[in-house]
Parts: structure tokens; C-alpha cells; sequence
């Protein structure tokens, strides 16, 4: 039988056989940024997508989760799903109290079926500027979405590229919940840390604004290296260091969109004391930050 969903071209699977981390994650760290994506037999992928995954289970998740050393998952709504958040809910009601999601809505999304979000674990709604996975809505759109969930303790996360910042900086200070930014912004690595005008102006931001959260996420796509991804780590660092209460971390299972190499989760995990570089800043980082974040009601 012809397969529904063929992989875009050139797509690399995440890795079947990561390395076991020698470094040991706290008790109760918190994976903050990874997606399931499928099965697309029983969750198909949405006709508005810009890439076709390959299938990412919820069990393959949690079995990943529990060899990494991991206690929790934060699972973030991709792209690739659009605002369909069935295959999300689906591995949020599996997890139980263990994940907390993100999720995609659109404009037409109802009252109700926030409330229901809510009840499956959902404690932010992602918006994403990056143009190569989605399309921009008008910002009034954003603007009314963020005071909508900001009733419910929600919070915006927020995907785009460095150079964009400027030209978004106004909507996203104007929304009146916290804001969690992904993958450091993602800045150019190739360049010194002090001499990247737009890292500056992000961390800028970060100063004035004290309820901006980041990721310090996504050395496999942020690096121009590749493995084992050095030029991210002085970016990394300069964040936690900086901002050591509002940093969270997350593997970014399966690691959509890889065309250059396979990540291997355990070199990831590998490298979190290169960026946060004593106990009391990765327990933050992976503890504290990611459980006042997304299980502000305590966690069993
Ligand atoms: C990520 C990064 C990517 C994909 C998506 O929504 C998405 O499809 O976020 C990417 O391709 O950079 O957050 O995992």
C-alpha cells in the first residue's frame, strides 16, 4: 500500500539508537521542548503543512524520555500539525501528570475547546514567525488569541529568527501574558557572542521585560558546525548565566526538518554542563524554571 505521508525529501529520521548520557540530569528534569508527531494513519498531517515528518509516537516519547533520565516532558504543537492538536491531547492524556503541552489554535478556536486544552495539560499556545514553516496571520490575530488564553495563566511561545526581532519586538511586549522564547532566537553562532548586535537586542529585551523566558534549545539546527555543536555553547552559556531563572531546556525530539546529519539525544543531554555549568543552574534550568512554568499547580 502506498504510504499516506511520504517524508520530504531529504528528511532524516531522528536517531533509532541514541548514546546513554554520561551526564546524570537531576531528579525531576523536565525535557521542555519536544513534539510527537502521528502516527499520520490515526493523526493525519495537516493539508497546510511546509514538511511531512516522519511519524514520532507518543510512546516513542516516553520510552526516550525514560532512557535519557528525563521525569517530565513539555510537548510542543509543530507546524506540521497546524492548529489539529488531537495527536498533542492524545500523548497529554497517555502522560498524565508527567507532560504539559503547547498547543496551535486559530482565530475561529472556541472558548470551550481552550477550557478542554486546558484540562489535557495545555499551558501555552505557540506562535510561529519562522517563514519556512508557516504563514504569518495579521497581528491583531495574535493580539486577540494572547488576551483570550491570558485568562486562563497561559503563557505565548514564540518561534522566530533573530533579524526578525526588531520588527516584532512591538507586538510580542504588547502581550499581556509571559512570553517563552524558542531556540535562543536563533542567532547567528558564527559570530562572536559580543559582537552579535542582534544577540544583544534579544538579551536586552530579556533585561527589560522580566517575564521573557528561553530555550536553550536546538544546537543541531543552530550550529554551523554540526556535532558536537561547540559555536553554541558560548550563547548557551551567556543565557543561563545571565538569566538563570528563565531558562528551561528541551531535547527537540524528533528534530524536525534535519537535513544535514541525525542528532543523537545522549550527545545532546551531554551537553548541558557545558551550559550550565554548576548543579544549582542545571537544576534550575531543568527543574525549577520548566516546573514554575508549566506545573505552576505543583506536580506529583
Ligand atoms: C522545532 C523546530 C522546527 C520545527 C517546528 O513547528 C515546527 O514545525 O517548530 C524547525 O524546523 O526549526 O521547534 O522543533
Amino acid at each position: 500500500m502506498a504510504d499516506a505521508f511520504p517524508m520530504s525529501a531529504g528528511y532524516k529520521p531522528f536517531h533509532p539508537n541514541p548514546s546513554k548520557p554520561t551526564f546524570r540530569l537531576p531528579a525531576g528534569a523536565v525535557d521542555a521542548h519536544c513534539h510527537v508527531f502521528g502516527p499520520g494513519e490515526r493523526f493525519p498531517y495537516h493539508p497546510t503543512r511546509k514538511y511531512t515528518p516522519c511519524d514520532a509516537p507518543a510512546a516513542k516519547l516516553f520510552a526516550l524520555r525514560d532512557y535519557l533520565g528525563f521525569s517530565r516532558n513539555v510537548i510542543v504543537q509543530a507546524s506540521c500539525h497546524g492548529p489539529d492538536n488531537r495527536a498533542l491531547v492524545d500523548a497529554l492524556e497517555q502522560a498524565g501528570e508527567l507532560a504539559r503541552g503547547v498547543a496551535v489554535v486559530d482565530e475561529d478556536v472556541t472558548d470551550a475547546e481552550l477550557q478542554a486544552l486546558d484540562a489535557a495539560g495545555v499551558r501555552g499556545i505557540r506562535f510561529n514567525f519562522v517563514p519556512r514553516l508557516a504563514d504569518e496571520s495579521p497581528h491583531e490575530v495574535y493580539k486577540a488569541l494572547a488576551a483570550r488564553v491570558a485568562h486562563l495563566g497561559w503563557h505565548i511561545v514564540v518561534y522566530f529568527e533573530a533579524h526578525d526581532l526588531a520588527r516584532l519586538r512591538g507586538l510580542l511586549t504588547g502581550f499581556p501574558t509571559p512570553i517563552v522564547v524558542d531556540h535562543l532566537a536563533v542567532p547567528d553562532v558564527s559570530r562572536p557572542v559580543a559582537d552579535n548586535t542582534d544577540f544583544t537586542a534579544f538579551m536586552e529585551l530579556m533585561a527589560e521585560k522580566t517575564d521573557i523566558w528561553v530555550k536553550v534549545t536546538c544546537p543541531e539546527r543552530i550550529s554551523k558546525q554540526g556535532p558536537p555543536y561547540d559555536d553554541f555553547v558560548p550563547y548557551g552559556r551567556a543565557l543561563v548565566d545571565r538569566f538563570p531563572d528563565r531558562v528551561i531546556w528541551g531535547t527537540d525530539w524528533p528534530h524536525p526538518n534535519m537535513f544535514t546529519h541525525v542528532p543523537d539525544d545522549g550527545q545532546l543531554v551531554d551537553m548541558i554542563p557545558k551550559i550550565a555549568t554548576t548543579p544549582a543552574k542545571q537544576r534550575a534550568m531543568l527543574v525549577d524554571n520548566p516546573m514554575r512554568l508549566y506545573w505552576a499547580e505543583g506536580g506529583k
